[in-house]
């Protein structure tokens, strides 16, 4: 552990002993406490107060069965989770995995990341995370909606508009959030759009908020190319998943001049040198719910690569949208090798400790998923600041506040390193701001 602080040490071996198993938690938290020895000798009360032991442990976690009917009359029984992490400034906050890889180790390390992404965002919100090892490829509407409605029927007394708000993350869009709603409201026979986020624009959504991670991320990363006096003009660019945030992520970039020239999916890679059709992709993946694969029956000229690696394409700007740990040291030598000088992380934890040390050693631009993804769960809250003023927004008014709290999140990251010494180096900018939050209002509330 040479890169933890000796205060600091037994504090993550207590970590690994009270969390066996949960290597992706284990992750996360080690990413974060390696940032934070100059902020304890700084802020000894942190110490006194065993800030970090308490932030490490959640405050609630929630295991739960969930059992639905297929269409075929056959009983189903899935795993529910709901990590209530921390709730020092503000309700939980954060999204809902549905995706059959999901156990209590890879939700922990989402809501332990979401408490620190969302102290970024300066918004009233605190970290929670939760979903199902339920697998939504391949299932009927029929099927999924059975689903989301036995998921609620459990949720819904864990979650409130001033107690919890869940939200979408990986499997978990516009549909889920609509039947789980529906299900939410008749339950409890209450209208209450301020329980969940990304709804439909005619029942609580938020403009801007489909379109918010991604373009967050994207304009996160022209921060970081503004500050090295450069810009996506002209860029050669991979974005990899097909999903939300990558679908978003291809439209910024292109409006912001540069060319994405591929995406992903679990199963491969579409490589269009003209740059990608994004009108294709999204019909392909938001209304037909089909595979990239696709796409290069349509565009004859494309490329599509089954089981390829996205991160062999030469490029400049890498902007990992699929999942975690989809870079890994061997890629991150590749893209610096390929002359790639920006990422900027859609997805959370998307690269290897080995990875991100390759491109902090590179001295390239990095910028880690905690800030860089952090628009989608902003809109969010702009989205929860609409309905609790029965309000609606319109599109370019909510997208300027995102891209100013992209451009601010950016800035204090950039600040803080440079304070503690490590200028450029957005991870410990990033780790550092959202941390000081969170434990000063700790420190005010007392031992709870
Ligand atoms: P979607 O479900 O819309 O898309 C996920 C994409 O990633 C799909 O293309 C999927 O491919 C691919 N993918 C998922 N899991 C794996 C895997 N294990 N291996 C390879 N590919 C995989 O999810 P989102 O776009 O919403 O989320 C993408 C990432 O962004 C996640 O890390 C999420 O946590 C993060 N994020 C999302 C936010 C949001 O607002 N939605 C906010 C901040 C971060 P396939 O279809 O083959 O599975
Ligand atoms: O990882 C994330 O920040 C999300 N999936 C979005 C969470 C939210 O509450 O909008």
């Amino acid at each position: 552990m040479a890169h933890v602080d000796q205060k600091i040490e037994g504090m993550y071996q207590e970590v690994l002993k009270r969390n066996p198993g949960e290597t992706e938690f284990h992750q996360a938290v080690l990413e974060v406490l390696e940032s934070l020895g100059p902020v304890v000798s700084k802020h000894p009360q942190f110490l006194e107060r065993k800030i970090i032991q308490r932030i490490c442990e959640p405050e609630r976690q929630i295991i739960f069965r969930v059992p639905w009917q297929d269409d075929k009359g056959e009983v189903q029984i899935n795993r529910g989770f709901r990590v209530e992490f921390n709730s020092s400034l503000g309700p939980y906050k954060g999204g809902l995995r549905f995706h059959p890889s999901v156990y209590l180790g890879i939700i922990k390390f989402l809501g332990f990341e979401q408490c620190f992404k969302n102290s970024l965002t300066g918004l009233p919100i605190g970290g929670g995370k939760g979903g199902s090892d339920f697998d939504p490829k391949g299932k009927s509407d029929d099927e999924v909606m059975r689903f989301c409605q036995s998921f609620m029927t459990e949720l819904y007394r864990h979650i409130g508009e001033h107690t919890d708000v869940p939200a979408g993350d990986i499997g978990v869009g516009g549909r889920e959030i609509g039947y789980m709603f529906g299900q939410y409201k008749r339950i409890t026979n209450r209208y209450e759009p301020g329980v969940l986020t990304g709804k439909g624009l005619t029942w609580g959504g938020s403009l801007v908020r489909t379109e918010a991670t991604g373009y967050g991320a994207t304009f996160f990363v022209n921060e970081m190319l503004k500050a090295r006096k450069d810009s996506f003009a002209g860029k050669t660019c991979l974005v990899s998943g097909s999903g939300n945030v990558a679908i978003y992520t291809i439209e910024k970039i292109h409006q912001l001049g540069g060319k994405c020239v591929a995406c992903s999916d679990s199963n491969g890679v579409i490589y269009d040198e003209k740059g990608l059709d994004l009108d294709l992709i999204k019909q392909i993946k938001e209304v037909e719910r089909r595979r990239v694969s696709d796409y290069a029956k349509t565009h004859k000229h494309a490329k599509y690569i089954a089981g390829g690696n996205i991160w062999d394409i030469p490029c400049q700007v890498a902007m990992p949208s699929a999942t975690q740990n989809e870079i890994n040291g061997k890629d991150a030598v590749t893209l610096v090798k390929n002359g790639c000088i920006a990422v900027g992380e859609g997805a959370n934890m998307p690269t290897t400790p080995e990875g991100v040390k390759v491109f902090l050693d590179a001295k390239i631009a990095y910028g880690p998923g905690k800030a860089t993804n952090a628009g989608g769960v902003a809109t969010s809250a702009l989205e929860m600041q609409q309905n609790a003023g029965r309000d609606s927004w319109t599109f370019e008014y909510t997208e300027k506040k995102l891209e100013d709290i992209m451009v601010n999140i950016h800035s204090n990251c950039f600040e803080t390193a440079e304070e503690y010494g490590a200028p450029g180096n957005y991870v410990i900018g990033a780790n550092i701001c959202g941390f000081i939050k969170i434990a000063n209002a700790m420190v005010a509330h007392g031992l709870v």
